[in-house]
């Protein structure tokens, strides 16, 4: 839904209770944005664009439950994993998702707290 609206309208419409309003600038404008709770609350990283990070060292490894993807570019969560296949959960352009407590992780659970890494396409 979110890629139908303009840059501007997405801030203004519908990031509301999403990202705190009272904020003068959007820390996520242009960028993609984890956070440690649900609909964009809790500790927050804003990363540029094909900037790809551990999350680790910015406090948010295992803990991230949404983020929002306001930018052009397509991003992916990483779930390293030994020796096994390394699950990826990826967001669209101008994307967002509220809850990874309600998406899938594979072989069972959900992908909240599970990522590792943000690796750009
Ligand atoms: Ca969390
Ligand atoms: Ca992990």
């Amino acid at each position: 839904m979110l890629r139908k609206l303009t840059a501007a309208g997405l801030v203004g419409v519908a990031f509301i209770g999403f990202v705190p309003s009272a904020e003068a600038a959007d820390p996520c404008e242009n960028r993609f944005c984890v956070f440690a709770n649900m609909e964009g609350r809790g500790d927050r990283a804003a990363i540029p664009v094909g900037d790809d990070e551990w999350l680790g060292p910015l406090g948010l490894r295992d803990r991230v439950t949404s983020a929002s993807n306001d930018t052009n570019r397509r991003v992916c969560l990483v779930d390293w994993r030994t020796f096994m296949r390394d699950p990826r959960l990826c967001f669209a352009p101008n994307s967002y998702h509220e809850d990874f407590g309600r998406i899938d992780y594979p072989n069972g659970g959900s992908w909240s707290n599970k990522a590792d890494e943000v690796e750009w396409d």
